[in-house]
């Protein structure tokens, strides 16, 4: 598409899609127009990609998942299609700057963290390697909030992100199915005379479909995100509206509604909300309801479901799904239970993010019973076999089966999501190679001596489009000047750097890269925060969610220390950091709140005291979200990856931080261990307990304050926080966070403190010899090619979904 095509192509959306005439047009229409002009090029691969589905007899990967976290789509698109250089030019000689224009767009925040974006990165990477795949997810109509910072508060604000449309989504309301809850079962003789069971249900809503066309890189695929939508089956009850109870006739239709209103702003869920089952079980059915009339579409018969679609759980918020197809196979389709059962295994495969045992999912039983009565059968029936099965063949003993039961009988009778995903599934894995060992080891082991052959490791990846390409032009531009452009499909080719990274010259050029980087992000905290940062001081920066156990706590502890030792002694010489910090708590989550407060209290003190504040600054970055992660990571130095080992399951943004040149200070957790096996373990700035260690720590009888009583400058930096000095004096509002660390605290920050410190102090120590750590920079990014999406994709296809390329061609391009 040349420049004056894409000027025409806006100017005519301007005028027929959003009318208005350029001269009234806002940036906001400009930026729709442009929009538009970029979806009309999608939607002719979008439907080739269609039609090479129905014409040759593919599978598809189906995504499952209830968040997707795309970030802006504009930008993404242009990069894809490759042609930001002609709509820059096209949108200039229109008077408008392209970077405007992207700055226009709301962002899609429908996820949390971790969990939601791998599922955005997975998306990209399977349109670019080819792969046909359906994303399947939830259409929020608010996303996860936005955060202010008042006085140092997270305040957590609305995400209407739908306000001014949304021009990437198209809305299929042909595609709509309906979603029963409620009633009750009973039996029932069919034509045949066979009694067989039914649902009669005593409510129900309307799924519709919106599609968002997820374009690869470079290539014709275009795949397909399709969100639901939850709708009041009749936008009245009519028998309501004739006897005069007009009010009382629309509240169906606000209650059917509220099911796709609001994304759970929880990373590591524990709540057991009727709502958020509502939500699971909507998305699901709505989901395999889809693919059942895509089978028929095409006149495949139903036993080759398996065949046509490989469908993951993105953890466990969709296993209600193995129950969903059961039902719909045998009440609906009357397939015999074991046929049924055959499909159900051979189509699943789960993937588990976490170990943190409050956040396995469970359902009380009497809430699972009112909602789906029907699902809570077969559920009974699926564990009836299994157990059964299991005393026959693998002679186990009551306790045992206990254990491996649906059904968690202790106190409150719970219905265990992650077992229902894995006797439904053919395929089981974790998110890293530790996570996965661990998971056979600890949550899943009783699963996994029974079937561990369907146990596997799949690590996360993150696609270098976005975070490389996109979000660092300028290292991208340097990295293919010198290498060419293969490393954007293949990462692996990134190794050709290493020897660069002995040559003066480049190193030069990937430090005036990263300084230039680091300077557009001082001026965004600037204008976010007030607060200025020096970009030839060291960035030291940890984004991410806020968890104990991902002990931001740990961080400021050190920033404490450091501020003690220069009060000390304001001559000490010390490298000079700037502290940067970003995430979301969950709005119920107190002590992550609380840890919020504590580093904007810190830094408030630290940033105002000439003592310090010539070496040393602390910036809290408001709302971190795809956007300005997108700015975080080419400008980090350091990127802190410091959670108690054994709790991570992987973590992403480690892999974001490395392949954009920065060092990472880290325990053995996640995808950290292979980060380092990457990387060298003279590049990685290792400390801390292993897993093993901490659980021996703990069976011991861990005693936190044993540790302040050992260390000095960990008993100050305590003292202080309690007596009040970051909170003008206020002894309270930090004490639950002092006591609870001094009391339990449950993920070793004390225990780790010391080991902690001194890395730091090697760390400062690197930094001081530029070429040095300029040299270890380049070899992050060089042997970071592992940590593509791209790479988990291909795993993914090839050991569990078999899923092939395909390659699409375009044939009549006018
Ligand atoms: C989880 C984990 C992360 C993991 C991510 C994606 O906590 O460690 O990287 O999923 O697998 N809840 C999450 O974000």
């Amino acid at each position: 598409m040349s420049a004056p095509e894409i000027k025409k192509s806006i100017l005519d959306h301007l005028t027929y899609s959003i009318g208005r005439p350029p001269s009234l047009a806002s940036k906001q229409d400009y930026y729709k127009a442009l929009a538009l002009t970029v979806r009309d090029r999608l939607q002719q691969h979008w439907v080739e990609t269609v039609q090479a589905y129905l014409e040759q007899d593919l599978k598809v990967a189906c995504y499952l998942s209830a968040e997707f976290l795309m970030g802006p789509h504009l930008g993404n698109n242009l990069l894809n299609l490759g042609i930001e250089n002609e709509v820059r030019q096209a949108v200039k000689e229109m008077g408008c700057e392209l970077d405007e224009l992207l700055a226009e767009e709301e962002e899609p925040g429908l996820g949390n963290g971790g969990l939601g974006r791998l599922a955005a990165c997975y998306m990209d990477s399977l349109a670019t390697l080819e792969r046909l795949a359906l994303g399947y997810g939830i259409r929020y109509e608010f996303g996860i909030f936005d955060q202010e910072i008042r006085d140092g508060w997270q305040c957590e604000i609305t995400d209407k992100w739908l306000r001014s449309g949304n021009p990437w989504e198209i809305a299929k309301p042909e595609i709509t199915y309906y979603v029963n809850f409620g009633g009750h079962t009973e039996y029932y003789r069919d034509e045949a005379g066979a009694e067989r069971i039914r649902w009669v249900p005593d409510r129900a809503v309307k799924g519709m479909a919106y599609d968002t066309p997820i374009q690869g890189y470079r290539v014709n695929t275009c795949n397909t995100l399709r969100l639901w939508s939850a709708e009041a089956c009749e936008s009245f009850d009519f028998q309501a509206f004739n006897t005069g109870d007009y009010y009382g006739a629309v509240d169906d239709k606000v209650i059917s509604e509220t099911i796709t209103k609001v994304l759970y702003p929880n990373d590591e869920p524990e709540i057991g909300k009727r709502l958020r089952l509502l939500q699971q079980y909507f998305f699901v059915s709505c989901s395999l309801q889809d693919m059942l009339r895509l089978l028929d579409a095409q006149g495949q018969p139903t036993q080759r479901f398996p065949e046509k679609f490989a469908v993951q759980l993105n953890d466990t918020h969709p296993s209600i799904g193995v129950a969903e197809l059961m039902r719909l196979l045998v009440d609906e389709r009357r397939l015999s239970w074991e046929d049924a059962w055959d499909i159900t295994v051979l189509t699943f495969g789960y993937t588990n993010h976490t170990l943190l045992p409050e956040a396995l999912e469970t359902w009380p039983l009497p809430l699972f019973r009112e909602l789906l009565p029907r699902h809570l059968e077969i559920i009974y029936e699926i564990n009836a076999r299994f157990l059964a099965s299991v005393r026959e063949t693998h002679h186990q003993d009551d306790e045992h089966v206990k254990r491996l039961s649906l059904i968690d009988e202790n106190g409150e009778k719970r219905i265990r999501m992650a077992h229902l995903a894995c006797v439904g599934s053919h395929a089981i894995n974790g998110v890293a190679a530790l996570h996965s060992e661990l998971l056979k080891r600890s949550v899943l082991k009783d699963f996994y001596e029974l079937w561990p052959e369907r146990f596997n490791n799949k690590t996360n990846g993150v696609t270098p489009r976005r975070f490389m390409a996109l979000a660092n032009p300028k290292l991208s531009e340097l990295i293919t000047r010198t290498i060419g452009d293969g490393w954007i499909t293949h990462t692996e080719e990134l190794r050709m750097l290493e020897p660069f990274s002995e040559d003066a010259a480049f190193r030069k050029e990937w430090r005036l890269v990263k300084q230039s980087n680091k300077q557009q992000l001082a001026d965004y905290i600037l204008k976010q925060t007030g607060i200025e940062l020096d970009p030839s001081w060291m960035f030291d920066v940890q984004v991410k969610r806020i968890h104990e156990y991902k002990r931001q706590h740990l961080n400021i502890l050190h920033v404490i220390t450091l501020y003690n030792r220069l009060k000390r002694d304001p001559k000490l010489a010390i490298a000079p950091r700037a502290f940067i910090f970003g995430g979301k708590a969950a709005p119920g989550y107190f002590i992550a709140k609380r840890i919020i407060k504590l580093i904007n209290a810190v830094g408030e003190v630290v940033n105002n005291d000439p003592d310090v504040n010539k070496k040393l600054r602390v910036a809290f970055v408001p709302n971190f979200n795809v956007q300005n992660g997108q700015l975080i990571y080419p400008a980090a130095d350091l990127s802190e990856q410091i959670s108690m080992a054994g709790k991570e399951a992987s973590g992403t943004g480690n892999m974001k931080f490395t392949l954009n040149g920065a060092l990472t200070i880290g325990t053995l957790d996640g995808a950290n261990v292979e980060i380092r096996d990457e990387v060298g373990e003279e590049n990685f700035f290792l400390f801390g307990l292993t897993t093993e260690e901490t659980l021996r720590l703990q069976q011991q009888g861990y005693r936190p304050y044993a540790y302040v009583e050992g260390n000095s400058e960990l008993a100050e930096a305590i003292r202080l926080i309690a007596s009040g000095h970051f909170s003008h004096g206020d002894t309270e509002v930090f004490r639950p966070l002092v006591d609870n660390l001094c009391q339990s605290d449950p993920f070793l920050v004390f225990a780790d403190y010391a080991d902690y410190i001194a890395c730091q102090d090697k760390v400062a120590g690197v930094w001081k010899d530029p070429e040095n750590w300029t040299r270890m920079s380049i070899l992050n990014t060089a042997r970071a090619g592992k940590f593509s999406s791209d790479r988990a994709i291909r795993e993914y296809c090839d050991e569990i979904w078999d899923v092939r390329p395909v390659p699409i061609m375009i044939k009549d391009k006018t």
